[in-house]
Formats: C-alpha cells, sequence, structure tokens
C-alpha cells in the first residue's frame, strides 16, 4: 500500500560512521556493517487508534538509524508492515460498532498524516498484513509440510521446538516466556498444544470473523508473527541487518518470528541484529492502547503544536530508556525550537566547526540524540565573540539538523 511522501534529506559534506548500536540478542553493542543496501525491518502499527507519543518514539529511533546510514552514503531498503487484521483490531470495532476495515484505513491514514509532519522516513514497502495473505499461506504449508507446524481443532500452530536457536533473540527463561506470551497475544494455557508457548500461524475462519482462502490450510486468518516474516522475507530476504520495534516486541514477536523464518529455510539467523526502543509512559504507566492512557501525536497538530518541537520532545531521550512524557517535556522542547531557530537566524552567527562531526558522533554511539542536542544547544549558546563568526553557519547546522535529526529550522 501506499506509505507517506518522503521529506528531502539535505546532502552534507563528508561521511557519517558506522553505527554502533545495542543489539538484543547478543546484549551488547555491535558495528553495524551493512552492504551498500542497508536492509531493516520496522514493525508497523495494529491500527485500531491514534499514533501515540510512544509510538513516534519507536519510529523515530528507527528513522534515526536509517538517517545515520544515508549520512554513511548507503542506501537504505526500508519495510514497515500494517497488521491490518489481528484480534486487537476486530475487539475494538465489535466494541464500537463499526467495519473492521473502515477502522483501520481510517488510522492508517492518520498515521501517515503523523509520520508525515513529524518527518520520518517513508518505507519503500509498506504492506498490510491483508495483503499479504496470498503469500503467508505457503509459508505456513511448507512449514507443516515440513514438520515445524501441527493442527489443533482447525488451527495450526507452530513448534518452537523446530528451530534450534528459539529463545535467542530475547534470552528469556521459559517462566518469562510463558509469562509474556498470555500477556502478549499468546495462549499459553490452550489444552493440546505441544509446547505451551507454540503460536499460533493460521486460525481457522470464526463465526462473525474475516477469513480468507487458505489453500490446504482450510478458510482463515494469519497469526500475527507469520505476517512479518512473510512480509520481510518477500522483500529483504533472510540476514537483513535490523528489525526494530518497542521492546515489548522482543518476545514473543521477534523471537517467534525468528524461529519461523529459521525453521523455513533452515538458515541463521533472520535478522543480523535486533534492535528494541524503550517504552514512554503516561501517569506512572506504558502508554498503551488497551489501557487507554495516551497522547496523540494528531491531538497535539491540532492543537497547534509544531511538529519539529514533538520530535524534538521524543530526541531528548535516549531511545533505549523508557520514560515518561509530561508537559513539561513538551515545553522544553518548544522552547528549545525556539532558541534553535533564532539561533539559524542571526546574522552574525558564530563558527559551527565541529558541530556537524559532534552530531554524527553522538548518532552514531547507540544514538544518543540527547547528545546531538547538546552539542547543537551549546551552539546555539555560544556568542559571536567567542570564536569568531561564519555566515555560512546557520545553513550548515540547518542542513545537519535536518538531514541527521529530521527536525526542519
Ligand atoms: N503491529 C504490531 C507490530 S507487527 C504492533 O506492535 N503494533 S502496535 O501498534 O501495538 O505498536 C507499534 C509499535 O509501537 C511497536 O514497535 C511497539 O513496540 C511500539 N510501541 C507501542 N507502545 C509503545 C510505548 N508505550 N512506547 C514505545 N513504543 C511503543
Ligand atoms: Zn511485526
Amino acid at each position: 500500500m501506499y506509505a507517506w511522501p518522503a521529506s528531502e534529506v539535505p546532502a552534507l559534506p563528508g561521511s557519517g560512521r558506522d553505527l554502533r548500536i545495542h543489539d538484543t540478542s547478543t546484549n551488547g553493542r555491535v558495528t553495524l556493517e551493512p552492504g551498500p543496501v542497508a536492509r531493516i525491518y520496522v514493525c508497523g502499527i495494529t491500527p485500531y487508534d491514534a499514533t501515540h507519543m510512544g509510538h513516534a518514539a519507536t519510529y523515530n529511533a528507527f528513522d534515526l538509524v536509517q538517517r545515520v546510514w544515508l549520512d554513511t552514503k548507503r542506501q537504505v531498503q526500508y519495510v514497515q508492515n500494517v497488521t491490518d487484521v489481528d484480534d486487537p483490531l476486530l475487539e475494538r470495532a465489535r466494541r464500537d460498532g463499526v467495519d473492521w476495515t473502515g477502522l483501520a484505513e481510517r488510522e492508517t491514514t492518520l498515521f501517515r498524516e503523523d509520520m508525515t509532519a513529524l518527518r520520518m522516513l517513508p518505507p519503500q514497502h509498506y504492506i498490510g498484513a491483508v495483503e499479504a495473505i496470498p503469500g503467508i499461506v505457503p509459508l505456513v504449508e511448507r512449514l507443516r509440510d515440513a514438520g515445524a507446524a501441527y493442527e489443533l481443532d482447525g488451527d495450526i500452530y507452530f513448534s518452537v521446538a523446530a528451530d534450534p536457536h528459539f529463545g535467542e533473540v530475547s534470552r528469556l527463561d521459559t517462566e518469562a516466556m510463558r509469562l509474556l506470551s498470555a500477556e502478549r497475544g499468546g495462549d499459553p494455557d490452550r489444552p493440546g498444544k505441544k509446547n505451551p508457548l507454540d503460536p499460533v500461524l493460521w486460525l481457522a475462519a470464526r463465526p462473525g470473523e474475516p477469513s480468507w482462502d487458505g489453500g490446504t490450510l482450510g478458510r482463515g486468518r494469519p497469526g500475527w508473527h507469520i505476517e512479518c516474516v512473510a512480509i520481510a522475507l518477500d522483500h529483504l530476504g533472510m540476514g537483513f541487518d535490523v528489525q526494530g520495534g518497542g521492546s515489548d516486541l522482543a518476545f514473543p514477536h521477534h523471537e517467534m518470528g525468528a524461529s519461523h523464518a529459521q525453521a523455513l529455510t533452515g538458515e541463521h539467523p533472520f535478522a543480523r541484529t535486533y534492535v528494541h526502543a524503550g517504552m514512554v509512559a503516561l501517569n506512572g504507566e506504558k502508554m498503551s492502547k488497551s489501557k487507554g492512557n495516551l497522547v496523540f501525536v494528531s491531538t497535539l497538530r491540532r492543537e497547534g503544536v509544531d511538529p519539529a518541537a514533538i520530535r524534538l520532545a521524543l530526541l531528548a531521550h535516549h531511545y533505549r530508556s523508557d520514560w515518561e512524557w509530561t508537559d513539561e517535556v513538551l515545553r522544553e522542547a518548544e522552547e528549545r525550537l525556539a532558541r534553535w531557530r533564532a539561533a539559524v537566524s542571526r546574522p552574525d552567527a558564530p563558527a559551527a566547526e565541529g558541530l556537524l562531526e559532534e552530531i554524527r558522533e553522538a548518532l552514531a554511539d547507540d544514538l544518543d540524540a540527547p547528545a546531538a542536542l547538546g552539542a547543537v544547544d551549546r551552539w546555539a549558546a555560544l556568542q559571536d565573540s567567542t570564536g569568531g563568526t561564519d555566515e555560512g553557519a546557520p545553513g550548515v547546522v540547518s542542513r545537519a539538523v535536518d538531514a541527521l535529526l529530521g527536525v526542519a529550522l
């Protein structure tokens, strides 16, 4: 499906450095070494509610990954899905008495508008679960025929025992996996499963629910993890550079996805690096659609908040930390934006020597956006008398801030 328009990324002098980033599966930092075309899959939204600050923070982190890669003169192949059929979407549509397809379309449209306003780079392939179904069915058939999946009352389950690398993405013990599985869409207590953790690949048609032709699987709809696997394999192949999402996706979603793909292909790994963003909270609790403690990007925009200030509010927090959204966070970002805009309008701006390299260094160091903001703050606070003036400096600074941080001054 259509993604959203790309904002221009200004060309910068020289070249950025390779990104060192925290990898969940090794629990340590790795230097990413993509080829000339860096490949990234970022899990997309389940469109039953509007984009909140937690979503925006996670997409901001992976937007930075791409901006660093582009600055190393690589191309980026970026794929994102939309989980436009799944239990939470169907439940919300039922609760509100609306058509689930209309709900998904409306919220996806709003997400596109939010991403555009925030200057997030669009994926080259933006694929809905529904449009991926013809590709999902043969994968599930193959897993079943290879003995990596089994039937339970018409539903097809993946056998985690089929992947010798199962558990290596999230590195959790069985008890923790069981708890998270129950919390995050799994059904560990369903009788008859070979392993309580086994996730569903194909759900047989239920009355009152949408279903599709599943070939030898019978009518039904896909499970959650196989959706992202089918889309990633189709557009990126095995061994792509980064799979990204919020930390709540490490288990079960990314763990199961890796196992599906590894069992399907006999190859390892699915993604070379798994990167997870921290959770944004509101009033002390993780912002989540199910709890309803949300601040929406679109609401702030409607209230007249500058999207560049929203983006600066996200950038002020390290992507791996869990943090709390408050009015104060936004107020500080608005003040910073005003300071930066005033600074680039100075006729006698101080020289910006070294600033571009400082921003590059900060981002290459596990996407340390707060450090990058600090470097720009210092330049904005400089009095022209200290290091001489340079009438080219405002241009250099605004291009660097735009290209590397996605903020238009
Ligand atoms: N459709 C699936 C992924 S395939 C899904 O998780 N959708 S979602 O709408 O629930 O979340 C979209 C992205 O936002 C995911 O990466 C998720 O980890 C992230 N996310 C959700 N809530 C928060 C939060 N409070 N803070 C940070 N990131 C969040
Ligand atoms: Zn996903």
